[in-house]
C-alpha cells in the first residue's frame, strides 16, 4: 500500500469501538397544548442517548414519543428499559462504524423497538461523523440540499387561536404551509373549523390535514370531497392504519385530495403493501417508525420505486431528533412535500447550544461534523426525569 494510503488507514483506526451507552428520559413542556385525534400533550417525552467511543468522542441521539405509548407502541419508560437491558449490552465493544452489522445485532436482541433503535443508530452516526470530521449526511450518501421547506402544525382545536398562530408564523416568514390536526371532534365540527381557517388564510397559505386514523371508510368517503372543496392540499391517514384496502379505495374513487400514508407505514414491507395496493400519493418518513436512518432511506427507496412522493414527517422531536431527520432527508433525491420539523419551536426550551435555524419558510441543515449539534449539558440535567 502506498505510504499516504497506509497513513490514512492508520488514522482511521482511532478506536471507534462502543465504550458506553446511556439513556436519559427527558420531559420538556410545550408552549401550548397540542391536540391530536387520539391524544393531547402539554409536554414532550424523549429518551436522549449519549454514546461514547473508545476514542472519547460522544454521539447523541433521541427517541421521541407522543402522549406515552399512544401514537405508537413505545413509551419513554419502555424505550429506556429496553435500551438498558437489551440493546446497549449487545453493542458494547462493537465497532461503531459497522452500521448495518450493528442494526442486525440490535434486531437479534429485540423485536421492533424502532424508536429505541433509531436513537442509538443516530448516536452511532453522530459519533462516527465527529470522529471522521464528516456530517452524518456525508455518511449517508451526501447532501443534495442544505435546507428544506418546513410546515407548522395547528393543533389547539380553537380556530381563532389557530388563525392567530398562523398569522404570526406567516408574518415572521417562518411557515406558509400549515397542517391542521383533526379527528378529535365530529367531522362537521372539524369542517366548520377548517373552513374558518381556510377563509382567513386564503391565497396566503397551503393547508393540509392529519386525521390520525379517526375516520372509518364511510365517513372518509363523505368528507374527503368536502376537504377538497375548501382547498385542502393533502389528507394524512384518514382511516385506521390496518385499512390499506380502504385507503386505496378512497384514493381511487372518493374524489378527495391526495392521500398521505403515516401510521400504516413503519417497515419496508408496509411500504411495499401500500405501494402494491396503490393506496397513497405520498408517505410520511419518520425515524421512530422505520427504526433508523438507514431504514428510513430503505422505506423512501421503496416509495420512490412506486412513484409515491416523500414527506419529511416528525413526532415533535427536539433539535436532536429533528437534526437526525434533516441529515437523512438532505440525502433523499427528492423531497416533494418538504418536511414538518417544527418540533424545536413548540418546546419551551432547547437541549442544544446551537439551535436549528428556521428562516424564509425553510429549516436549515446544521453545519459541522456528525449531527452538527452541541449538547447543552445543563439543559439536559434540568429537563431530565429524576
Ligand atoms: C403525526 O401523526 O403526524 C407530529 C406532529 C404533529 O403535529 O403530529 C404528529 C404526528
Ligand atoms: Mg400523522
Amino acid at each position: 500500500m502506498p505510504d499516504s494510503l497506509s497513513n490514512l488507514a492508520a488514522g482511521l483506526t482511532r478506536d471507534m469501538s462502543i465504550a458506553s451507552i446511556t439513556a436519559t428520559i427527558v420531559d420538556m413542556p410545550t408552549i401550548r397544548r397540542h391536540k391530536l385525534s387520539n391524544t393531547a400533550v402539554t409536554a414532550q417525552n424523549y429518551v436522549i442517548i449519549r454514546l461514547r467511543l473508545g476514542n472519547g468522542v460522544e454521539g447523541i441521539g433521541e427517541a421521541a414519543t407522543l402522549g406515552g405509548p399512544r401514537w405508537a407502541e413505545e413509551s419513554v419508560e419502555a424505550i429506556k428499559a429496553n435500551i438498558d437491558a437489551y440493546l446497549a449490552p449487545v453493542l458494547l465493544g462493537q465497532p461503531a462504524d459497522l452500521f448495518v452489522t450493528n442494526g442486525a445485532v440490535m434486531e437479534a436482541a429485540a423485536k421492533r423497538n424502532h424508536a429505541a433503535k433509531a436513537a442509538i443508530e443516530t448516536a452511532l452516526f453522530d459519533a462516527v461523523g465527529k470522529t471522521l470530521g464528516l456530517p452524518v449526511s456525508a455518511l449517508l450518501g451526501g447532501a443534495v440540499r442544505t435546507s428544506m421547506p418546513v410546515l407548522w402544525t395547528l393543533a389547539s382545536g380553537d380556530p381563532a387561536q389557530e388563525i392567530e398562530e398562523a398569522e404570526q408564523k406567516l408574518s415572521a416568514r417562518l411557515h406558509r404551509t400549515f397542517k391542521i390536526k383533526i379527528g378529535a371532534q365530529t367531522p362537521e365540527h372539524d369542517l366548520a373549523r377548517l373552513t374558518l381557517i381556510a377563509n382567513a388564510l386564503q391565497g396566503r397559505a397551503e393547508l393540509i390535514v392529519d386525521v390520525n386514523q379517526a375516520w372509518d371508510e364511510t365517513v372518509a368517503r363523505q368528507f374527503l370531497p368536502r376537504l377538497r372543496d375548501i382547498g385542502i392540499a393533502l389528507v394524512e391517514q384518514p382511516v385506521p392504519a390496518w385499512n390499506i384496502g380502504g385507503l386505496a379505495r378512497l384514493r381511487q374513487n372518493a374524489g378527495g385530495p391526495p392521500l398521505l400514508a403515516d401510521e400504516c407505514v413503519f417497515t419496508t414491507h408496509d411500504m411495499l403493501a401500500v405501494a402494491q395496493a396503490n393506496a397513497a400519493d405520498a408517505v410520511s418518513l419518520k425515524l421512530v417508525k422505520h427504526g433508523g436512518l438507514l431504514a428510513l432511506k430503505n422505506v423512501a427507496a421503496v416509495a420512490q420505486a412506486a412513484g409515491i412522493g416523500l414527506y419529511g414527517g416528525c413526532l415533535l422531536e427536539s433539535s436532536i431528533g429533528a437534526a437526525a431527520h434533516l441529515q437523512v432527508f438532505a440525502t433523499l433525491p427528492t423531497l416533494g412535500w418538504g418536511c414538518e420539523h417544527f418540533g424545536p419551536q413548540i418546546l419551551v426550551d432547547d437541549l442544544v447550544l446551537n439551535p436549528l435555524r428556521f428562516a424564509n419558510y425553510e429549516v436549515h441543515l446544521p453545519a459541522g461534523p456528525g449531527l452538527g449539534l452541541i449538547l447543552d449539558e445543563d439543559k439536559l440535567k434540568h429537563f431530565a426525569r429524576t
